[in-house]
């Protein structure tokens, strides 16, 4: 049994915490190894002298452009976009966020070319944080003017709502900006504990930061050339999840138009407040403060706080099953702020166009970050098992979709089985099942996965990855973003691609541009599943209806 435990407990815990940074550093958990990425922000990089030219000067042109909350003063960006970092909201520990007022560059700075510290998180570097981090960043393409009436394409990072920031790898807007004629805005939000565990019990403060950052773009974009009934939603990996909290918050419904997302690990449901309550008592334990004794709070150092909430996001899953491994601190089911689950058991009727993207290899980075080793069939079952539990274990080993790879040489490496089986377990099934129930309440969902990729430097060391034909989880950014170090034929060509689809999409809700092949929209009958990179059919295989979702429950309905 000790081993079981152990075994779910690697299971998911490398998988998407490194939506950022490089590079990863070990830390070990109680439960095996979590590795999180340090921050490097491209300011540091900037201070490297060989890479120093690249970078903008500032001095000799320095766009500015005048907001209903003041002036905004920006650089252009090395890669062409005029560039503005600005804090959109203020918030004290704890807090609910509150809509900037007046147009200030983040965290008190005074440098234009700063770009904005990230939100407090493990393993980053004290300079290298702020708890006044509610900023983003604006990526405006220089031809735009007042009236341009361009579409805005808000960027939320991933990161297991735990790590990550606004300057992670590959989010440089600039390209996509230009190419979409768009305006492209990272956003940051709290993370962990501070963003989703208020000792007072307050929850999704979060997502109300999110929410407070689309507030800003509607009211500043007009005065860059933007559209205030352009504004689409992205998100990959935690960020995707925070799409769908988006989508599913009335309160957020005026503030945009589209929405997409990317690898959103829809196999776990919003929290609900029983599991939101029962992880705040544990927090608030950890942290040795009564539940509204803001001085106790407030006197807490942040490495009091992130240790803590490590602890949390570490052993979350062995008191309160129904929070999973991967991102424990997440959106919570409150009936305020966010109304339903948007799950199979609750959907509200839905409007917005949505592009719902996987890539083939969800869960490379899961799998052969843990497994470096061919895998057995004993091994192979005890993680199924380990993973899944009893009931759904049985179902899967008994069934004919996870069938074993033949041995070879004597050896058997189920791993690639495991990598489909997580892949589909975790995003490729559950996203299509929200693909069906989306277009059943009234929505227009159009599906993807993506089969070429760019290896994201948090994948570097696994070598899995970097295989021909392999697209790892987080392996998209780079696509989407145009930021491919020395890319091939065919990464370069799926980023302009991509960038057509996107453009059409944010302006039109229809990711269907003249010069590109058909993406016909999802239909009850037919998903018409999108190979983006090739042009091969998607098989449904597992995703089937009659067995993800079915024979087989997702975690949110193992434990609704
Ligand atoms: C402004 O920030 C940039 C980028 O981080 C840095 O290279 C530069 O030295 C800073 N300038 C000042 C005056 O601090
Ligand atoms: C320039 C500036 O005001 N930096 C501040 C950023 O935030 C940290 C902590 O919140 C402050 O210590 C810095 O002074």
């Amino acid at each position: 049994m000790v081993a079981l435990n152990y075994l779910t407990a690697f299971l998911w815990l490398v998988t998407f915490a490194a939506a950022s940074p490089i590079p990863d550093v070990d830390r070990r958990g109680p439960f095996g190894p979590i590795r999180f990425p340090q921050i490097d922000p491209r300011g540091l990089l900037c201070k490297l002298p060989f890479i120093r030219i690249i970078c903008p000067r500032g001095g000799s042109s320095n766009p500015t452009c005048s907001t209903p909350i003041g002036t905004a003063r920006g650089v252009v960006d090395p890669d062409g976009a005029n560039r503005y970092s600005v804090k959109y909201a203020n918030a004290n520990r704890w807090q609910p966020s509150t809509v900037a007022t007046t147009w200030s560059l983040p965290n008190g700075s005074t440098n234009i070319t700063a770009l904005p510290l990230a939100c407090p998180q493990v393993n980053a570097d004290a300079s290298s944080v702020s708890e006044d981090c509610l900023s983003m960043i604006l990526y405006v393409p220089a031809t735009l003017h007042v009236g341009s009436n361009a579409p805005t394409f808000v960027w939320i990072h991933g990161g297991s709502f735990f790590v990550g920031s606004a300057n992670g790898p590959g989010l440089d807007g600039s390209k996509l900006a230009i190419a979409t004629n768009s305006i492209v805005a990272v956003i940051q939000y709290r993370l962990g504990a501070l963003g989703f565990m208020a000792p007072d019990g307050k929850t999704n403060l979060a997502v109300g930061d999110a929410i407070n950052a689309l507030k800003f773009l509607k009211n500043v974009v007009p005065s860059f050339g933007g559209s205030t009934s352009k504004i689409t939603i992205a998100g990959q990996s935690a960020g995707a999840t925070m799409v769908r909290a988006l989508l599913a918050a009335p309160s957020a419904s005026s503030l945009f138009k589209n929405a997409i997302l990317h690898s959103d690990p829809m196999d776990f449901g919003f929290l609900s407040t029983t599991a939101q309550q029962n992880m705040q008592s544990h927090f608030n334990t950890e942290i040795n403060c009564g539940a509204t004794d803001t001085a106790c709070h407030n006197a807490l150092s942040l490495s009091t706080i992130t240790d803590a909430s490590l602890e949390l996001f570490s052993s979350a899953a062995s008191f309160e099953p129904s929070a999973g491994m991967s991102q424990p601190m997440r959106p919570v089911r409150d009936g305020s702020l966010i109304t339903s689950s948007l799950d199979s058991a609750s959907f509200p009727s839905m409007s917005k166009p949505v592009l719902i993207n996987t890539v083939v290899n969800d869960a490379g980075p899961a799998i052969y970050g843990n497994f470096d080793e061919p895998m057995g069939e004993q091994m192979f079952q005890a993680v199924v098992f380990g993973t899944l539990g009893e009931d759904r274990g049985d179902t899967i080993l008994s069934s004919t979709h996870y069938p074993l790879p033949p041995t070879v040489n004597g050896q058997l490496d189920a791993r690639p089985t495991l990598e489909t089986m997580g892949t589909d377990q975790m995003w490729k099934c559950p996203s299509w099942t929200f693909a069906r129930n989306y277009i059943q309440n009234g929505g227009t969902a159009y599906i993807g996965v993506y089969s070429v990729g760019a290896t994201y430097p948090s994948n570097d060391g696994v070598s899995f990855c970097a295989q021909n034909g392999v697209v790892c989880h987080e392996d998209d950014i780079q696509i989407v973003f145009g930021t491919t170090n020395s890319p091939t034929a065919a990464q370069s060509s799926l980023t302009t691609e991509v960038h057509k689809r996107y453009k059409a999409f944010m302006n039109n809700g229809n990711p269907n541009p003249s010069g590109v092949s058909a993406w016909s929209a999802a239909t009850s009958s037919n998903l018409n599943a999108k190979d983006l990179g090739g042009s091969s059919a998607i098989p449904i295989g597992a995703c089937d209806p009659s067995f993800w979702g079915a024979a087989v429950p997702y975690d949110y309905q193992v434990y609704p």
